[in-house]
């Protein structure tokens, strides 16, 4: 099996770390996204959507979507290190979380790089406007998370999950936008040293 990815974009290192922390030793094959090798004809065939990363098993079966390339490697190792949850209360909330984190960080970070950089304006129109709201929306949100973090060590209580990996990807990604944790936001900093010096965190 390979993953196919670009080692510099967020989506990747989420599997990446996700799979450091399982000890899942897999093959990987660099696509420059950026050259726009993920839209030629050969790579829509194994991954219509176009998106790194995927996944490709031996059979040659394709699975796309991070959530669920990590949930592929959960289901096969359920008792290494699980990172999304080990019981129906647990696998909820960080369930909760991690589409929080997606959808309030990840993705906005992801519409503020797009629309504002102009990085992929040979497949897309950008937006200026649009990247700039949604940058101030994810910053917006990192208060709520402050507010959350203030009694609980990770995302998901005290168990570290998939959804701090997201979250930790997405907000190392918005530097380069300069979406920064506020200074004054002592308890999303305090996560955010814990969760940045795994070893996972450098995969
Ligand atoms: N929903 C997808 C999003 C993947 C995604 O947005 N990947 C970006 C890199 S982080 C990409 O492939 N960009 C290249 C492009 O848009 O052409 C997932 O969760 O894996």
């Amino acid at each position: 099996m390979k993953i196919y990815e670009t080692s510099t974009a967020p989506n990747a290192r989420r599997v990446r770390m996700f799979l450091a922390e399982k000890g899942v030793s897999v093959d990987y094959a660099q696509v420059d996204i950026v050259g726009g090798e993920n839209l030629s004809e050969a790579m829509r065939a194994k991954n219509p959507t176009t998106k790194i990363p995927f996944l490709e098993l031996d059979d040659g079966t394709c699975i796309g979507e991070t959530v669920a390339i990590c949930r592929y490697f959960e289901e096969l190792e359920p008792n290494n290190n699980p990172l999304m949850g080990r019981n129906p209360l647990e696998k909820a909330e960080v369930e909760m979380w991690q589409r929080r984190a997606e959808l309030h960080v990840m993705l906005p970070i992801g519409m503020c790089f797009q629309h504002t950089t102009g990085y992929f304006k040979d497949r897309m129109t950008p937006v200026a406007e649009w990247g700039e709201v949604s940058g101030k929306n994810a910053v917006e949100y990192l208060k709520d998370l402050n507010d959350h973090l203030a009694d609980s060590r990770f995302l998901a209580g005290d168990y570290f999950s998939i959804a701090d990996i997201t979250l930790l990807c997405a907000l190392d990604f918005g530097r380069v936008m300069k979406i920064r944790i506020a200074d004054d936001q002592t308890h999303l900093q305090r996560w955010y040293e814990e969760v940045s010096s795994r070893d996972s965190a450098k995969a």
